[in-house]
């Protein structure tokens, strides 16, 4: 059975999107950014992606031009990388397998015309392990910031592809097209397959993908490069952790044995005490032995 994509508005409750999105492996959220937004960071952007040389290569095309560090070069894109809407699904469905998700990349993907259609993928094939690992690793928002036209390169992608077996390839009639207005973002799994579309218009296609993964995976893009410090420090919390100023509980990502932004509120000492970050599980045990210390005789052999 075949399935189109499910389109809902993005005022719809967290539950009803992170349901589609669990079901289907994608949904489009309807007005995620109003018209002046869209004008704003297309303002923002064109300077950038008007800069950029076209791509090369058999996945990156020949014809698109791709340009990153978005939430470093638009405070748009800054804004939208933290949007609760967007978040919240993507947190609802990555944070059974973390206990905090990351930014995984951003990218500006201009089609031009005459790009031929991208190779039907799963961008989870980043990581090595996802042939083997029975969750998801990340999703993919890609916010549209010109229309997406079935002429124009909209992205390809195939509801329910995120179920099947790894080896098995789409039928073209299992195929759907992302059409959305600008402000409209299509999200969908690590493990659906899509992929962009052929651009045969005399129109370029512009989306701007904000991605995120596992806080425990390395992301894609690397951010400590990609957004300086610098940048970062006047940014939000909120953020400065999705760019990866943060620990994954427990004990990943520190400095000196701290998270990130509490070293670098101390002034990026050259040593500083080194401090437990555990996850709430074993916090509990800690807190249980606390109380019971000869349950850790077993352990004091
Ligand atoms: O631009 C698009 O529509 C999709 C691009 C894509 O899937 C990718 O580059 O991984
Ligand atoms: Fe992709």
């Amino acid at each position: 059975m075949t399935r189109d994509i499910q389109y809902v508005p993005a005022s719809a409750p967290a539950e009803e999107i992170t349901a589609i999105l669990k079901a289907d492996g994608v949904v489009v959220l309807t007005g995620a950014a109003t018209a002046d937004e869209v004008n704003i960071a297309n303002f923002e952007l064109e300077p950038y992606i008007r800069r950029t040389p076209t791509g090369k290569g058999f996945f990156y095309g020949e014809t698109t031009r791709r340009t990153s560090a978005l939430v470093a070069k638009s405070e748009t894109m800054a804004d939208w990388a933290i949007r609760p809407g967007i978040l919240g699904p993507c947190e609802a469905v990555l944070k059974e397998e973390c206990s905090s998700i990351q930014l995984n990349l951003t990218q500006l993907i201009r089609i031009e015309p005459g790009e031929r259609p991208q190779i039907m993928h799963r961008d989870e094939d980043l990581f090595p392990i996802a042939r083997k690992a029975p969750v998801e690793l990340m999703i993919n928002c890609i916010w549209a910031l010109s229309p997406f036209t079935a002429e124009n390169g909209a992205t390809r992608v195939v509801p329910g592809s995120h179920t099947w077996d790894k080896d098995r390839l789409a039928e073209p009639h299992e195929v759907r097209r992302a059409i959305m207005n600008p402000g409209d973002v299509v999200i969908f799994l690590g493990s659906t397959l899509h992929g962009g579309g052929a651009n045969t218009s005399d129109q370029p296609r512009t989306g701007a993908v904000i991605s995120y993964n596992l806080g425990w995976l390395r992301q894609t893009e690397n951010f400590f490069l990609s957004v300086p410090w610098e940048k970062a420090a006047a940014m939000p919390e909120r953020l400065q952790r999705l760019l990866g100023y943060q620990i994954h509980l427990p004990n990943v990502g520190w400095v000196e044995g701290r998270d990130p932004l509490d070293w670098m509120n101390a002034g990026r000492p050259d040593v500083m005490e080194a401090r437990d970050a555990l996850t709430p599980e074993q916090e509990e045990l800690v807190a249980i032995v606390g109380e019971h210390p000869e349950l850790m005789a077993p352990y004091l052999v």
